[in-house]
């Protein structure tokens, strides 16, 4: 599903997010930073040691990257030119602020984004998986924090990359009515 919004175009699909070849894709990490499992683990993979070292490098600066934070590295040997890491918020019921730390999540990504020069984005659904925030919740906090940022900053592409066709119909249904 493809949808206008001013300039950019926003994207939903079914696919594996370390193929996308956009300026960044981003990864649902944790706060340590040097890989797990899930797509942070494909990620890692897929882009090669490199993308550890830079992790381990933002390590020995910053210490953890907290929740709803973000940090850019390399994408190693993927496609994609840059990695935006971003751990989401663990659901524990709803009370424990996640659901701003993960409108958090995408703002920063996306911000990192623009302040990189990237124009083009992919993002996995942040949290869904290991993390169990509901997805319909998420999926809402996803779509209207990136229609919120791309009204007010250019970008040319922010693309969902959803593993399963199960997920891509609750983005797609979501986008609809909002
Ligand atoms: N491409 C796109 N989406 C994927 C891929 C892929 N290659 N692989 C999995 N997904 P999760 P979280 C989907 O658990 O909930 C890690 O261990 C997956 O189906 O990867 O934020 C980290 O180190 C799900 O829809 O991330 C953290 O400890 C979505 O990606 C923790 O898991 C997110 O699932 C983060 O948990």
């Amino acid at each position: 599903m493809e949808k206008m919004i001013g300039k950019t175009r926003l994207n939903l699909i079914q696919g594996d997010i370390t193929l996308q070849e956009t300026g960044a894709i981003v990864n649902a990490a944790n706060t340590g930073l040097l890989g797990g499992g899930g797509v942070d683990g494909a990620i890692h993979r897929a882009g090669g040691p490199e993308i550890r070292e830079e992790c381990k490098k933002i390590r020995a600066k910053q210490g953890k990257c907290p929740t709803g934070e973000a940090v850019i590295t390399t994408g190693g040997n993927m496609a994609t030119g840059h990695v935006i890491h971003t751990p989401g918020p663990v659901w524990h019921g709803g009370n424990r602020n996640e659901e701003q730390l993960l409108r958090n999540s995408y703002y920063n990504c996306l911000n990192l984004a623009k302040e990189n020069g990237i124009k083009s984005i992919s993002f996995p659904s942040i949290s869904t998986g290991v993390y169990r925030f509901p997805i319909d919740k998420a999926a809402r906090i996803a779509l209207t924090t990136v229609k919120e940022f791309i009204q007010e900053h250019k970008l040319e592409e922010v693309r969902f990359v959803l593993f399963s066709e199960k997920d891509l119909k609750v983005y797609e249904e979501v986008l609809k009515d909002c």
